[in-house]
C-alpha cells in the first residue's frame, strides 16, 4: 500500500465519519471501495472462491480507522471466511493522517500448533518504510499451505471435517459421529476433524448456530478442510444458509450414502435406483440453489450415475424423474415375473438381510461355496446376488444375499429401492445376519428390524381391509457372525436373549448348526404347507 493511497484513505474516513474499506487485488488495484457506518464494514458477497484450501482469495482488505484496541474479531473473522489474502487496518490520526497499522494473515498449520489462532496479527509504526514485497510474501505463503504435511491427503481425495449436534445423550451421538467417520471413509473423503457440539435446541436456519459455524469456517481454514459433512439430513435451506456462510462444499448423511451407493452401482437397476434417490434428494433442492452453490454442495468428487444429469434445470429433472419411475416399474416387473417363475419350480429362497458390513456376502460365499465381492466396507453390495445352496436328497434352494442396512436410512433410498427389497417379500426364510462384535450390534438389529417391520415383512397382514389372504409370517433366523471376533460372553448372551445361531462366516464355526437349522426351518414349513394342502384338497 503506497503512502498516498492510505493517505487518501484515511482522509475520505475522517471527513465522513465513517469507516471505509478498500478491496486491493495482488497488482494493487482498487476493486472496490466499501462505506461502511462508524463502527463496521459489511462486506458485499464476494462470490465463490477458485481453488482447493490452499488458495487465498487474492484480494487484501484495508480498513480505516483501526480501531484503538486493534483489529477487531470481526474483521478476522472475515479474513478467515473470505480467505482474503491480508486484512490491514490503518489508524486515523487527528486531522486525517495515516498512524500506525495492524495487520493480519493467516497462517499455515504446523507441527504441533494446530490448536493455535489460525492468524498472525502484527504491528507497523507507520505506512512510511513498510515496503514488504506484498506478492511475494503471499504466494511464499501459499506455497506454505500447498507443501503442509497437515494438508496432505490421499491422492484425490477431499478432507472434511464431520459435524454433529447432540441434544441429550451425548454417548449415542459420538457413536453416531463413528458410523458418519466410517460413511466418509467409504465414501473416499479423509476426516481431518469430528465435532460433536451440544446444544439445547437445533438452530433451524444453520443446523448448529451462525457462531459455531464460523468457528468451524476457522477450523476448515486452519486443516486444510473443503467439505462439512453434517450427521443429519438438513433441510433445503438449512444447507443453503450454511452453504453460503461458510463458502466450503457441504454434505450431509443423506449425500453421503447416496454418494457411496452411486460410487458401489454396478449394475443397470442398481444405476437406476441410486439415480431416482439422488434426484428425489435434489428435487427440493434445485429451486434454492444458485449456480455457485450446485457447486457447494455437489457430490463428493462429482461422482454417480447421474452427476452430470443433475444439474439441469427442474423441468429436465421432473421429465427424468418420471422417465426413472417408469424404466424401475420395469425392473419391478421383471423382478416379479422371475419371482413368480421361481415359485412355480418350487424353489425355496434364503434372503440374508441385515445391517451394512455384518458379513452377508462372506456368509453366503461360505454356504455356497462362490465368491461374491465382500469388504469392509459400507454397503459393498447393491445388488441381490442368489446362488444355489445344495442339501442331501437332492434338496436345494436359493440364498440371495441384499443391500445391507443402516440406521436413519433414507427415506429417498428406501423408496428407489422398493424394486431390491420386494424380493424379500416373497423369501421363505430371511436369515437376520448381524456383527456380533460391534459393540453397537443391539442397535443394529433393532435398526434393521424396524426397517424390516416398515416393509411390512413377517407382519401378519399388512392390509386387513383387501381381500388378500393374510400372508403367514416370514420365519427369521438370527445369525450371530463374526463370533472369531466377537467376545463369547457377549455372544452367549445375545443367543440366550434373541435366540439364533453363533457363526463365523470366515472360521467356518457354527456352519453346520445354521445349516441344519435353515433345512429344517425350510424343508419342514414346506413339508407342512403340502400336507395342509392336500386335507383341504380332500376335504
Ligand atoms: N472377523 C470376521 N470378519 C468377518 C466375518 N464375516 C465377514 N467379515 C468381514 O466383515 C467385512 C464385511 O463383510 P461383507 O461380507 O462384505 O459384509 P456385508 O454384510 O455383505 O456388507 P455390505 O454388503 O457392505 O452391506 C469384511 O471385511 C469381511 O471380511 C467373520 O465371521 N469374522
Ligand atoms: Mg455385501
Amino acid at each position: 500500500m503506497s503512502p498516498a493511497l492510505a493517505r487518501a484513505l484515511t482522509e475520505q474516513a475522517n471527513e465522513i465519519g465513517r469507516r471505509i474499506g478498500i478491496l486491493v487485488d495482488r497488482k494493487g488495484h482498487v476493486e472496490r471501495v466499501v462505506v461502511g457506518d462508524a463502527r463496521r464494514v459489511h462486506l458485499p458477497d464476494l462470490g465463490p472462491r477458485r481453488g482447493g484450501a490452499a488458495r487465498f482469495r487474492g484480494v487484501r482488505l484495508v480498513l480505516a480507522p483501526l480501531n484503538p484496541e486493534g483489529l477487531t474479531h470481526d474483521e478476522l473473522t472475515d479474513l478467515s471466511l473470505l480467505r482474503l489474502d491480508a486484512v490491514i487496518g490503518v489508524e486515523v490520526k487527528p486531522g486525517g493522517l495515516p498512524g500506525k497499522i495492524a495487520w493480519a494473515w493467516l497462517m499455515p498449520p504446523e507441527a504441533g500448533a494446530l490448536s493455535g489462532a489460525p492468524y498472525r496479527v502484527e504491528q507497523v509504526a507507520s505506512v512510511h518504510g513498510w515496503s514488504a514485497d506484498f506478492t511475494a510474501f503471499i504466494q511464499d505463503l501459499e506455497a506454505q499451505y500447498t507443501k503442509s504435511p497437515h494438508l496432505r491427503t490421499v491422492e484425490g481425495s477431499e478432507r472434511a471435517i464431520l459435524v454433529g449436534a447432540t441434544l441429550g445423550n451425548p454417548k449415542r451421538a459420538r457413536r453416531g459421529m463413528d458410523e458418519l467417520t466410517r460413511l466418509a471413509g467409504t465414501a473416499g473423503l479423509t476426516v481431518v476433524d469430528s465435532v460433536l457440539t451440544r446444544r439445547d435446541q437445533i438452530d433451524g436456519r444453520t443446523f448448529i448456530g451462525q457462531g459455531k459455524l464460523e468457528e468451524l469456517v476457522i477450523e476448515a481454514m486452519h486443516r486444510g478442510a473443503d467439505v462439512l459433512v453434517f450427521d443429519r439430513e438438513l433441510s433445503p435451506s438449512q444447507l443453503r444458509n450454511i452453504a453460503q456462510t461458510t463458502d466450503l462444499k457441504v454434505l450431509d448423511r443423506t449425500q453421503l450414502i447416496l454418494d457411496i451407493f452411486a460410487q458401489h452401482a454396478t449394475s443397470k437397476a442398481g444405476k437406476l435406483q441410486v439415480e431416482l434417490a439422488q434426484l428425489r434428494y435434489r428435487m427440493p433442492r434445485l429451486a434454492i440453489m444458485t449456480t455457485a452453490m450446485s457447486r457447494l454442495t455437489g457430490g463428493i468428487g462429482g461422482r454417480g450415475p447421474g452427476e452430470t444429469r443433475l444439474e439441469i434445470n427442474k423441468r429436465r429433472a421432473q421429465e427424468r424423474l418420471t422417465r426413472l419411475e417408469r424404466d424401475l416399474d420395469q425392473v419391478a416387473a421383471e423382478r416379479a415375473l422371475r419371482r413368480k417363475r421361481r415359485k412355480k419350480s418350487g424353489i425355496p429362497v434364503a434372503s440374508i438381510v441385515g445391517y451394512t458390513n455384518a458379513g452377508k456376502s462372506t456368509l453366503l460365499n461360505r454356504l455356497t461355496r462362490s465368491s461374491i465381492l465382500a469388504e469392509d466396507k459400507l454397503f459393498a453390495t447393491l445388488d441381490p446376488t442368489s446362488r444355489r445352496l445344495r442339501f442331501p436328497e437332492q434338496r436345494e434352494m436359493l440364498v440371495t444375499d441384499t443391500v445391507g442396512f443402516i440406521q436413519d436410512l433414507p427415506d429417498t433410498l428406501v423408496r428407489a429401492f422398493r424394486a431390491t427389497l420386494e424380493e424379500l417379500e416373497e423369501a421363505d426364510l430371511l436369515l437376520h445376519v448381524a456383527d456380533a462384535s460391534d459393540p453397537e450390534v443391539d442397535n443394529q438389529i433393532a435398526a434393521v428390524d424396524a426397517i424390516l417391520r416398515s416393509l411390512a415383512l413377517g407382519d401378519a397382514d399388512p392390509d386387513p381391509d383387501d381381500d388378500d389372504p393374510p400372508r403367514e409370517a416370514i420365519p427369521h433366523i438370527r445369525v450371530w457372525n463374526k463370533t472369531d471376533a466377537a467376545d463369547p460372553q457377549t455372544v452367549a448372551s445375545l443367543v440366550e436373549r434373541y435366540g439364533g445361531v453363533a457363526v463365523s462366516a470366515v472360521t467356518g464355526d457354527g456352519l453346520a448348526e445354521l445349516l441344519d437349522k435353515i433345512e429344517r426351518t425350510v424343508f419342514l414349513r414346506r413339508a407342512a404347507w403340502a400336507a395342509a394342502r392336500e386335507a383341504e384338497g380332500e376335504a
